[in-house]
C-alpha cells in the first residue's frame, strides 16, 4: 500500500502563536505531502520495498537499491520525521517534562533549562537544513543533530523527539530568527506523546 500523508489531529491554527496557521498548512500539506509523493515514486520502481513501513526503509540505507537510495533517504526520512513532528506537538502543550522522561532529563542534564539550552544549541548550530534530536544511547538521553532529512533511525536510534530547523518550519513567522523559534517551540510540546516514545526508545538495543 502506498504511503499516505497522516492528517493533523488538530487545526492548522491550533499551535498559534508559536507556529502560525500558514506555516502549518504549507509545512503539512505541501512539504510533507511532497516527501510522501516522492517516497511513493521511489517505491514504485522497486515493488519489493512496498511491504516495508517507512521507518524500516531507513534502518539500513546502504542496503537499499542504489537508484532509490538517496530518494528514500531524503523522502522516507522526510515522511517519518514529519509524522513524528506533528505528533509530538499539541495545542496548550509545553510546561516542564513529565513522567519518566522528565525524570531522565533531571538525571542526565540536571535541569530542564540545561536540557533545553543544549538542544536549542544543537538546532541553532546545525548549518543549513536539518533536525535537532533526542535519542536514548546506552541508558542516557543524548542530543544530536542531523542534516537534511537524515533520521536517527539510520544511526540505530529511535528518535524520542526532534525539532525541524529547515527554514520552511519557521521562516514565515520568525524569518532568520531560528533561535527564537527553537526557544518558543517548547510551548507546544506534547510530553505525553514524548513519554510514549521514550518507552519505545528504551526497547531499542544501543
Ligand atoms: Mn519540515
Amino acid at each position: 500500500m502506498a504511503h499516505e500523508l497522516p492528517p493533523l489531529t488538530y487545526d492548522y491554527a491550533a499551535l498559534e502563536p508559536t507556529i502560525d496557521a500558514a506555516t502549518m498548512r504549507l509545512h503539512h500539506d505541501k512539504h510533507h505531502q511532497a516527501y510522501v509523493t516522492y517516497l511513493n515514486a521511489a517505491i514504485d520502481k522497486h515493488p519489493e520495498l512496498a511491504a516495508k513501513a517507512a521507518w524500516e526503509l531507513l534502518l539500513d540505507i546502504n542496503a537499499l537499491p542504489e537508484d532509490v537510495r538517496t530518494p528514500i533517504r531524503n523522502n522516507g526520512g522526510g515522511h517519518v520525521n514529519h509524522t513524528m513532528f506533528w505528533e509530538i506537538m499539541k495545542p496548550n502543550g509545553g510546561g516542564a517534562p513529565t513522567g519518566a522522561f522528565g525524570e531522565q532529563v533531571a538525571k542526565d542534564f540536571g535541569s530542564f533549562d540545561e536540557f533545553k539550552k543544549l538542544f536549542n544549541d544543537a538546532g541553532l548550530k546545525q548549518f543549513g537544513s536539518g533536525w535537532a534530536w533526542v535519542v536514548f544511547d546506552n541508558g542516557k538521553l543524548r542530543i544530536l543533530a542531523t542534516a537534511n532529512q537524515d533520521s536517527p533511525i539510520s544511526l540505530g536510534f529511535f528518535p524520542i523527539l526532534g525539532n525541524d530547523v529547515w527554514e520552511h518550519a519557521y521562516y514565515l513567522n520568525y524569518q532568520n530568527r531560528r533561535a527564537d523559534y527553537l526557544a518558543a517551540w517548547w510551548n507546544v510540546i506534547n510530553w505525553d506523546e514524548i513519554n510514549k516514545r521514550f518507552e519505545k526508545a528504551k526497547k531499542v538495543k544501543k
